[in-house]
């Protein structure tokens, strides 16, 4: 087998150079090469100087993931880093695309870093539940200080060229398209200099000096980290970079890294990580399927759902119209749009010119006919077949041949709503979920004639748009609200019996949900879908909104708000709930912590069988992409069906016939055929 790992001479400089698609993933042939490289260069008198960059897409994007939870084959990274960084001659790293987890780490042993103004680079082994394993911990803060650093282990978001340059992790920024020759330019300046060791760099005596910075970090992101081991762990090993001699700081990384590899977290977060590109792809849908163009989208209704879905469109630069029935309300919804993105630019996350360029690639039209030459329309109106129905008629007469209808229902039939135009095969469903701008998830419900063009086009325009897509077949509910709704039927059961509802909340909390089903409810408005007549009490909800108790929007709910948001318990609502478990014929009993998370989890996961078993999701680990990303279920877990392998998928069954509730036929054999979904 050939070598990913080639070298070029350029008289006095020798260039390693990496080519190993996709993502010049450092596997064991990487390693060896890379190793080879840096020997041949070392004892080859003739070179002065060495530069590192790859072919392809990216500089090296981390260590292979594949490898991990495997025996480690080849040289190791750390200490082909060692050999590295210990060259007398000038090593230049030559970074573009992304730099990422170990390859920042080959960066960081390089003497000198150059990259391209697109580059991105940064440490997001965090986001797999480690940290950097290749001394990364200790080069960095040792380089750029552990105030700068911190962000970088503990969070894990990558930072741009310009912004690496700014904290002295990269030492030029250079052409765009002259990488290699700025490389070796740089590379042959340096010949004949004292060489410059990330390791032995002084920057981290900032942590030292000032150890507030730890605790001041803990507390601008402790919520963000909650649950997590992985950024703990980063903050301690930025902190003994400071405090330990480099041989020292480098053993405590170790010792880090090895337990949370070998932890839960980390194999739950290495799963989603393929989980999540897994659900990009379509198994029936060919990888060439040509592309419907998206040009210009059309979104009707103009309300917080359909206002916050034009968003993201306006964000990645695709030009909207959107529509409304009345002035008023058109310009009510472009109104609150405008809004939440001078909001975001207070907050320093967009220029005033990024407000006024999204802002104007926004048409407000009253008229169906201004959506003609859209290449994708989504309607966001009422929840009610009759309204979709009489939306998509008048879209089948107005929109261009070719073009995407699209549904934003959350639980509707797309196969009935498809049939209601003379092209059913450009109908699909995108479930966005609220708020639309914000949260990652977008449901693609394929409907029975959905084409594949149309599906293909839909996944490719959800990566463009930021958000994480997920397919399901039309069910009721699909994937997410189908097992929600059986969540929120125990939730409901459970305070009939003697929970409180804040302990069921809590347990969600305690689990890693942000919040439990009250609380989403409270969020949500208790009142939607509400019939509006208070003297028609025939559930604890509606009681509640005969009370007035709509939700956070009301300062009540199932809890009082103060003006913080903050909730405690509520006695008029103990009360209510109270009487009606009391005209039920409820009897009262303690139900314990335990029992309280059975009863809400293991139905989702006997839904989530279901829902595989009808084939609604291609695969388990979809449904894990979905939970994940629409509703808040924990990362560090994996996801519904991840975690209940993990539990064991006997004990999920044992739990739901404890607890009387029904186990289908699918988790069974599941549960008997090796304890996996996928
Ligand atoms: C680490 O480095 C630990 C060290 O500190 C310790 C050393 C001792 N390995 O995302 P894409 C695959 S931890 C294996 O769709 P994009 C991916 O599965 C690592 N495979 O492309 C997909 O395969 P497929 C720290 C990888 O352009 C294909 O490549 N680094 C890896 O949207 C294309 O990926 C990271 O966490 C990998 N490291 O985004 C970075 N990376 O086509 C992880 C990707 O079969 N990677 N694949 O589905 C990324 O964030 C993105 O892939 C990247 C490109 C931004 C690079």
């Amino acid at each position: 087998m050939t070598s990913p790992i080639r070298t070029e001479r350029h008289d006095n400089v020798l260039v390693i150079i990496s080519d190993n698609p996709p993502v010049n993933a450092l596997g064991q042939a990487v390693r060896e090469g890379l190793a080879d490289g840096i020997a041949e260069a070392l004892a080859d008198d003739s070179v002065e100087a060495i530069v590192v960059r790859c072919d392809g897409r990216t500089f090296f994007a981390g260590a292979d993931i594949t490898e991990f939870g495997k025996k480690p084959q080849g040289p190791n990274l750390p200490e082909a880093l060692d050999k590295l960084e210990a060259s007398d001659k000038p090593v230049v790293a030559a970074i573009h695309g992304t730099a990422l987890g170990g390859g920042c780490e080959v960066a960081l042993a390089c003497h000198y870093r150059v990259a391209v103004p697109s580059a991105k680079i940064g440490l997001p082994e965090v986001k797999l539940g480690l940290i950097p394993g290749a001394a990364g911990t200790q080069r960095l803060p040792r380089l750029v200080g552990a105030q700068a650093a911190l962000p970088l282990v503990a969070i894990g978001d990558p930072i741009s060229a310009k912004a690496a340059k700014a904290i002295g992790l990269l030492d030029a920024v250079v052409g765009e398209d002259t990488l290699e020759a700025d490389a070796i330019a740089f590379a042959r300046s340096m010949v004949g200099k004292p060489v410059r060791r990330s390791s032995e760099g002084t920057a981290n005596q900032d942590g030292v000096k000032n150890p507030a910075i730890f605790d001041d970090f803990r507390a601008k992101y402790g919520r963000k980290m909650r649950g997590f081991d992985a950024p703990n762990a980063a903050i301690e090993a930025v902190k003994a970079a400071g405090e330990s001699s480099y041989a020292d700081g480098v053993s405590k990384e170790r010792e880090l890294f090895g337990k949370l590899m070998t932890g839960s977290q980390s194999k739950a977060m290495r799963h989603y990580f393929f989980a999540e590109r897994a659900a990009n792809k379509i198994d029936d849908v060919p990888k060439d399927t040509p592309l419907i163009a998206i040009n210009r989208v059309g979104i009707i209704g103009a309300g917080t759902m359909g206002g916050g879905i034009a968003m993201n469109f306006l964000s990645a630069g695709i030009p909207v119209t959107i529509l409304e029935m009345k002035q008023e309300a058109l310009d009510r919804g472009t109104g609150v749009m405008r809004k939440n993105y001078e909001n975001t630019a207070k907050r320093g996350r967009m220029t005033a010119e990024q407000v006024e360029q999204a802002m104007g690639l926004l048409t407000p039209t009253l008229e169906y006919d201004d959506l003609a030459d859209c290449d994708l329309v989504i309607e966001a109106v009422f929840e009610n077949m009759d309204v979709k129905k009489q939306v998509f008629g008048k879209l089948d007469e107005v929109v261009k041949p070719g073009a995407i209808l699209a549904s934003n229902t959350s639980y509707l039939d797309i196969d009935e709503i498809a049939a209601s135009t003379r092209r059913p095969g450009y109908v699909v469903g995108l479930h966005f979920f609220s708020p639309a701008n914000v949260m990652k998830l977008l449901e693609i419900v394929r409907g029975e004639k959905t084409r594949d063009d149309v599906l293909a086009s839909s996944m490719k325009l959800a990566k463009k748009i930021g958000k994480v897509a997920a397919v399901s077949g039309v069910c009721p509910g699909f994937i997410g609200n189908r097992m929600l709704s059986k969540r929120q039927e125990q939730a409901n059961k459970l305070i009939m019996e003697g929970a409180n509802h804040w302990d069921v909340d809590d347990v969600l909390l305690d689990f890693g949900f942000p919040m439990g089903p009250f609380q989403m409810g409270d969020l949500a408005g208790l009142d939607i879908g509400w019939h509006r007549d208070p003297s028609k009490v025939t559930t604890v909800r509606e009681a509640l909104c005969a009370a007035g108790r709509f939700g956070q929007k009301a300062g009540k709910g199932f809890y009082d708000y103060d003006e913080a948001r903050q909730r405690t318990p509520s006695d008029e609502v103990k009360h209510i709930i109270a009487d009606f478990a009391e005209s039920a014929g409820n009897e009262q009993r303690e139900i314990s912590k335990e029992e309280i998370q059975e009863r809400l989890l293991y139905p989702m996961v006997n839904e989530g069988a279901k829902i595989l078993d009808e084939g609604m999701a291609q695969r388990a680990s979809d449904i894990d992409v979905v939970w994940i990303n629409g509703y808040g279920w924990p990362l560090h877990t994996g996801g519904p069906m991840f975690w209940a392998q993990e539990v064991g998928l006997g004990t999920v069954i044992s739990g739901l016939e404890k607890h009387d509730l029904p186990v289908s036929d699918y988790l069974r054999t599941k549960a008997g055929a090796g304890n996996a979904f996928d």
